[in-house]
């Protein structure tokens, strides 16, 4: 099914814009990831597209992070495809040869927070009620470490170690002192100013650009691939452990709670 992202290229800017949404908070189920992945590798070998700009078409949520409901409760062929799906889509997005900017216009936890982490530029409407945060020690989880590999690469050692282990969910202000984000624009500017820092970006010539993004990134990029299937392992070893399943779904309560 392809109903979960839209995907425009304008043919004359070579820009794609890839809108998220999947109601109600843009979770990162199999099927979204899935469908991620195949929309920036349709992109990625379109030779009119030279960059993407990520947001999302909900309100208030740029992503929810990863679908907690797919981690709780299922198979062990079902985890392992799920995970699979996960490494898939960084890969592809932290590796892309494509101008990539986060028009982070809504909160971004977790897994939502990684996808912002892996574009080369942040933009984030400047609503302190917005926040964006790799959040997972909250649930009693730990992020993988693919997922600190790519905030440290963002914010540095020491930022990333106390945010970390806090699980901490930084509001918009916060998070551009500490550089999680590049820059905060009031709401109604986002869209325009992404489209001028890709403009900006698309002003150099590709093939350079390109070359120093791998180099930045190749170390991180490959210690995952030579792991992938040891993390897939351990993922599944963790995920199965009867209190991590009781955090998730304790998470899950809490979440459904804090509603009324
Ligand atoms: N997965 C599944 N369902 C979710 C998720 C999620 N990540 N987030 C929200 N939902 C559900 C809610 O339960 C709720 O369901 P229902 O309507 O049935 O009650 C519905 O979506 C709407 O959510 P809210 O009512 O909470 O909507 P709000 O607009 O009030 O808030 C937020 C939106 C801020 C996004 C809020 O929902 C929130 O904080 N969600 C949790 C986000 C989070 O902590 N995500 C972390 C996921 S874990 C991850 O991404 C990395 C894991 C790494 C793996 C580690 C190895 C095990």
């Amino acid at each position: 099914s392809n109903n979960k992202i839209q995907v425009e290229l304008d043919e004359s800017s070579g820009v794609a814009m890839m809108k998220f949404k999947s109601p109600p908070v843009n979770s990162l189920s199999l099927e979204f990831l899935t469908e991620f992945s195949i929309s920036l590798e349709k992109l990625e070998n379109n030779r009119a597209c030279r960059g993407v700009i990520i947001t999302s078409a909900l309100p208030k949520i740029f992503s929810s992070g990863l679908d907690i409901t797919e981690m709780c409760g299922k198979s062990m062929e079902h985890y392992t495809e799920f995970w699979r799906a996960v490494q898939e889509m960084w890969l592809r997005l932290y590796g892309s040869n494509m101008v990539t900017v986060a028009a982070v216009n809504g909160s971004s936890p977790a897994g939502g927070c990684l996808v912002a982490l892996s574009c080369d530029y942040r933009i984030m409407a400047e609503n302190p009620k917005f926040s964006i945060g790799l959040n997972e020690a909250q649930l009693g989880i730990v992020a993988p470490f693919w997922f600190k590999d790519t905030f440290v690469n963002v914010v540095g050692h020491r930022v990333a170690e106390r945010s970390l282990q806090l699980g901490s969910l930084h509001p918009a202000p916060e998070a551009l002192k500490l550089g999680l984000v590049d820059e905060l624009v009031p709401e109604e500017k986002l869209m325009e100013k992404a489209a001028a820092v890709m403009a900006q970006w698309l002003a150099l010539p590709d093939h350079a650009r390109q070359l120093t993004k791998t180099m930045m990134r190749k170390a991180v990029l490959d210690r995952l691939v030579a792991h992938r299937e040891e993390d897939i392992k351990n993922f599944i070893t963790f995920v199965s452990k009867e209190s991590i399943q009781k955090s998730l779904r304790m998470y899950m309560e809490m979440l459904k709670k804090r509603k009324s």
